[in-house]
């Protein structure tokens, strides 16, 4: 008998909540092809500014990870995300070169500042590394959820697309979500009751931060 780890019973506690981010309008106006490309030039455009954010905050979960693990595989997991970061960061900027957006002129908008300043506290080191891989592991698998389903069988997402889509819906970065999840789930087994309470809200607070997120992407057309 195999026990279901702690992330799982959230994910179906929150169910709805979840499908709501992995399934949103923006995800599948990609999946059927009925996208506006407005919308997605303004998710590339404030996604770029939140990858960057995103540096510090992996970088505080490696520290968190040397200093509180209790498992030295987890700063390996943790430091290929930090790396994967920098590609990351110059695939955005060809792509927004494609696009003709200059990133210089970006200004972060109302839920991406929001979505940030949650990134930034995380950095702080009274946040307990079981907390923060919990928000880490949860903002990776809304993406890789919500991407992979627009390469599925039967998707129509157009060409143009479809590079976008699979840099978060393939199999490598599917397992980096699975490592991450593994992280959560075993230092989850462990956690104080106290502990349990911040990371499920936490989970929670990422996931309503990605549906503002799409909404955002969706309401500048
Ligand atoms: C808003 N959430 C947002 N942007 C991303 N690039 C990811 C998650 C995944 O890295």
């Amino acid at each position: 008998e195999k026990k279901i780890g702690m992330t799982e019973a959230w994910l179906r506690k929150h169910r709805l909540v979840y499908i709501g981010a992995t399934r949103h309008p923006f995800i599948l106006s990609i999946r059927d092809g009925s996208i506006n490309i407005d919308s997605y030039k303004t998710w590339l455009a404030q996604d770029y500014l939140f990858v960057r954010a995103c540096v510090p905050f992996l970088a505080s979960l490696l520290v968190k990870a040397w200093k509180e693990s209790d498992e030295d595989g987890d700063m390996e997991v943790i430091l290929g995300g930090v790396a994967s970061l920098e590609d990351e960061i110059s695939w955005f900027k060809r792509e927004a070169n494609k696009w003709g957006i200059s990133l210089s002129d970006v200004v972060p908008q109302k839920p991406n500042i929001n979505y940030c300043r949650l990134l930034e506290s995380l950095v702080s080191p009274d946040v307990e590394y079981t907390v923060a891989v919990t928000a880490a592991w949860a903002l990776e698998v809304v993406y890789q959820e919500s991407f992979a389903h627009c390469i599925e069988e039967g998707s129509n997402t157009p060409p143009e697309l479809k590079e976008t889509c699979a840099r978060w819906g393939n199999e490598a970065f599917a397992l980096y979500c699975q490592s991450l999840q593994k992280i959560a789930n075993r230092r989850l087994q462990k956690a104080s009751d106290d502990e349990l309470k911040k990371a499920e809200v936490m989970l929670l607070s990422v996931v309503e931060h990605e549906v503002e997120f799409w909404n955002m992407a969706r309401a500048n057309v």
